[in-house]
């Protein structure tokens, strides 16, 4: 009788632990499911005004990770790297730098493919993605127009409607490159052709004096829908005047997208400022603009992510975070990131 109640004792503890754990299961799978599915129930990313919204109306806040230059700083950039990023830092956009010069696109066209193969993995993720064309010492778009033009309407054809893929048409006009004469004619040449093949795709246009006078682009906007206009900030040089800059904007009813920003001074080094940083993080999330920090890459400089990577297997990019990384990582995980919608 009493090895029977034991049997018994034993059998319902089993059941529980199996009952137990499988409901552990789905609550795992439950919160999973929720982040694997961002672009599906987000879609096609709208403006409407001043806002980024989602398919349905709903405003939503991009926030991520740029990489470096992808000729230099591409190691990193894989899979489970991205997925780790995706799940427990929370970041739901990533930002491709195809670097024009400084032995990039223009010297080696066949960093397209590694391009592409990064839109697949954030594909595969359900992630948004930046196809970035990071002009900087070429600093008027126009110098390598013809490129750009095929460069988009080849990456635009092969993403043809496919809403992860936002387009970033010319990363930081600088050195007296005008918006009216310069970037302006540009857009309105690159623009049609994207969306010739993909209608409804996001594009991010570069601002002159490397992406910060959003007040001149303001004044004279685009004639297209679902443009965002980029603006770029360094924490350890620019402050409240740019923000004004970026009211300034807004009050005109355009939108404002910061897709690159970096703790450093605006050479990327010259260590790290958290107190401005937090200024304008604070200011963004406020106004819902989205951001991506640069830059996911082990440069030896401030603003790099990551301190040191040396590419094994099992490479927890956690464990190798700079002081950089460390915060970042804070940032991204505690406020709403709106994965949700
Ligand atoms: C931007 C560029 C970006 C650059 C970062 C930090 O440049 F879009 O490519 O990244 O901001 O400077 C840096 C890397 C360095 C690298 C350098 C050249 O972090 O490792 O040596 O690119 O490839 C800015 C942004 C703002 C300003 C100036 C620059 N500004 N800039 O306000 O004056 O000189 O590159």
């Amino acid at each position: 009788m009493k090895k029977e109640i034991i049997l018994i004792c034993i059998i319902i503890v089993l059941i529980s632990i199996i009952l137990f754990t499988g409901v552990i299961d789905s609550i795992y799978l439950n919160f999973n499911k929720e982040n694997n599915n961002l672009v599906s129930k987000n879609g096609f990313l709208k403006v409407e005004g001043k806002d980024l919204t989602n398919k349905r109306g709903d405003t939503i806040q991009l926030k991520g990770l740029s990489s470096h230059g992808i000729q230099w700083y591409s190691d990193m950039i894989n899979y489970k790297n991205l997925k780790h990023l995706r799940d427990e830092w929370g970041i739901n956009v990533f930002r491709i730098a195809l670097y024009t010069l400084e032995g990039g696109y223009i010297y080696k066209p066949n960093l397209k493919e590694k391009v592409i193969e990064i839109i697949d993995i954030a594909i595969e993720l359900n992630l948004y993605v930046i196809v970035d064309w990071h002009i900087l010492s070429d600093n008027n778009p126009n110098l390598y127009k013809e490129q750009a033009k095929d460069f988009f309407n080849e990456i635009s054809l092969k993403y043809k409607n496919i809403p992860n893929v936002i387009y970033e048409i010319c990363n930081e006009p600088n050195s007296g490159v005008s918006w009216d004469y310069d970037i302006k004619p540009y857009a309105e040449e690159i623009i049609p052709l994207i969306r010739n093949n993909s209608k409804k795709s996001l594009i991010i246009v570069g601002t002159q004096n490397w992406s910060q006078d959003v007040d001149i682009a303001a004044d004279n906007p685009l004639d297209f829908n679902n443009i965002v206009y980029a603006c770029h900030f360094y924490s350890g040089d620019h402050d409240e005047e740019l923000r004004k800059k970026i009211d300034y904007a807004l009050n005109k009813n355009i939108s404002i997208f910061i897709s690159e920003w970096g703790v450093s001074k605006p050479d990327g080094d010259g260590g790290i400022h958290i107190e401005e940083s937090n200024e304008w993080i604070n200011f963004l999330d406020e106004r819902n603009i989205s951001w991506i920090n640069w830059s996911f890459s082990d440069k030896k400089e401030s603003s790099a992510i990551l301190s040191y990577y040396n590419n094994l297997e099992h490479y927890n990019i956690d464990d190798n975070l700079s002081p950089a990384g460390e915060y970042i990582k804070t940032i991204i995980n505690t406020k709403k990131t709106n994965n949700k919608k």
